[in-house]
């Protein structure tokens, strides 16, 4: 508990947390039995190449998914990549621009060229509108993003795709666990795309997974997966190496088997962070208001508003000295990152409400390995520090003028 703001770790004091409390730190189920799994694989000397793990994955993720078809993959970038190769993409894709960057290199690792299209300000994800003013010859797709959850408006795209004959795609790596009006999220569009990377509500150390209802799609894809391989010596289109192995399967099955234990921490910890920053001025907590959805509350997003008295980055500032790590994604967006930045110069004035979020957004940590009392804390500490705001900034900016 901090009395005075020269107790704040930025100017001195004690840090509130002696180990960094991650914003990503993983969820990790059973370990007894991911021993027992990684021993079978072993014993069974069967490690790769469509192991019975891998089936078994597929098969939990249709289910679960409720979707004909689900194919994992090394991580969801290599996936990605394999629906633009599978969907035989070319020349434009449009896309948001506030998504991690993982999102605009597949499509360009394909030698297609993004086009970073405005979000919509109350759901952060793409503008269907917005993307129609983008739409020329040369598209051939749309790749909406399910920012943190928060599903894209699947209807306004779709619609917009058919008319002018595009295909959709949808990056729903931050969507395990959502569902609209009971349906969960992973059979829209031409493909939707998950990740099952460390850091996600369902891990499987690295990994991702291709979902889609169009069985036809989904053979090219399982093929595009492993080389192009159709059968033994038999190799029928290009490939590349994206399988999951054995283990990673196996860590994917006991997450999966943990999921409602994840999902249940995620939400008790959602409903903390929810009722603590609602006394607090300026930190209003994203979530964004969609009938009949549910979500995983994966992800702690707050918008810092003028009237916290401090900015985002003092916040961050403040926080990591503390501890505390909370990050700016996906600041600065894609088109201000390499390659994007120095190609097309003139997406920053079309880009101003994904330039404003970019600038606000704090991401707070949660997940099973944060408690209800590392939860306060950091509420404790947001809210000391925007009520003390004047005298930390100019100490903050005191300090920043000190010679070095
Ligand atoms: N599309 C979207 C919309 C995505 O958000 C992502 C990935 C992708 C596509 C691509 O998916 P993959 O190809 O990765 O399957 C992290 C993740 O690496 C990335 O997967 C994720 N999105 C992104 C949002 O976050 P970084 O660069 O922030 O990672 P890093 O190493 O800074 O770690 C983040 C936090 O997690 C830190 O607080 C440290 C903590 N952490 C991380 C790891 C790996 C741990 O505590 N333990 C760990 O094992 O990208």
């Amino acid at each position: 508990m901090k009395s005075y703001v020269t107790d704040l770790a930025v100017f001195g004091g004690r840090p509130t947390f002696d180990a960094i409390l991650h914003v990503g730190s993983p969820n990790i189920g059973d370990r007894k039995r991911l021993h027992a799994l990684i021993d079978d694989a072993l014993d069974r000397r069967w490690l790769t190449n469509d192991g019975p793990y891998v089936h078994e994955f597929e098969s939990q993720l249709r289910d679960l998914l409720r979707v004909r078809n689900a194919m994992v993959t090394t991580n969801a970038t290599t996936a990605l990549m394999l629906v633009a190769e599978a969907l035989e993409l070319r020349g434009e894709v449009i896309v948001p621009s506030l998504t991690f960057v993982a999102t605009a290199h597949a499509l360009t690792w394909q030698r297609l060229t993004p086009v970073f299209c405005a979000v919509d300000p109350v759901t952060w994800t793409l503008d269907p509108a917005k993307a129609a003013e983008l739409v020329t010859d040369r598209t051939t797709a749309l790749v909406g993003v399910h920012l943190w959850g928060a599903p894209c408006d699947v209807m306004g795209l779709g619609a917009l795709a058919a008319r002018h004959g595009l295909k959709v795609v949808y990056d729903a790596s931050h969507a395990l666990g959502t569902a609209v009006a009971g349906r969960p999220v992973g059979a829209s569009g031409d493909a939707e795309v998950f990740s099952f990377h460390a850091t996600k509500v369902c891990n499987s150390f690295e990994g991702g997974a291709v979902t889609t209802d169009d069985d036809d799609f989904a053979g090219r894809v399982a093929l595009a997966r492993n080389f192009g391989f159709a059968d033994v010596d038999h190799v029928v289109s290009l490939g590349i190496n994206a399988k999951m192995s054995e283990v990673h399967a196996a860590m994917g099955l006991v997450s999966l088997e943990a999921l409602d234990q994840f999902v249940s921490a995620n939400r008790t910890n959602w409903r903390r962070y929810s009722e603590q920053l609602e006394g607090i001025a300026g930190m209003a907590l994203y979530d964004p208001p969609m009938l009949e959805r549910t979500s995983a509350r994966s992800y702690v997003v707050v918008e810092v508003q003028e009237a916290a008295g401090l900015s985002r980055d003092e916040l961050v500032t403040i926080l990591t000295a503390e501890n505390v790590s909370a990050r700016r994604y996906f600041y600065p967006g894609c088109h201000r990152m390499e390659p994007y930045r120095s190609q097309r110069l003139e997406t920053a004035a079309r880009l101003s409400v994904t330039e404003a979020i970019l600038d606000r957004v704090l991401v707070l940590p949660t997940g099973s390995a944060t408690t209800l009392d590392s939860v306060d804390r950091v509420c404790e500490l947001l809210a000391f520090a925007t009520a003390r705001s004047d005298e930390i900034r100019s100490r903050l900016r005191r300090s920043q003028d000190r010679p070095r």
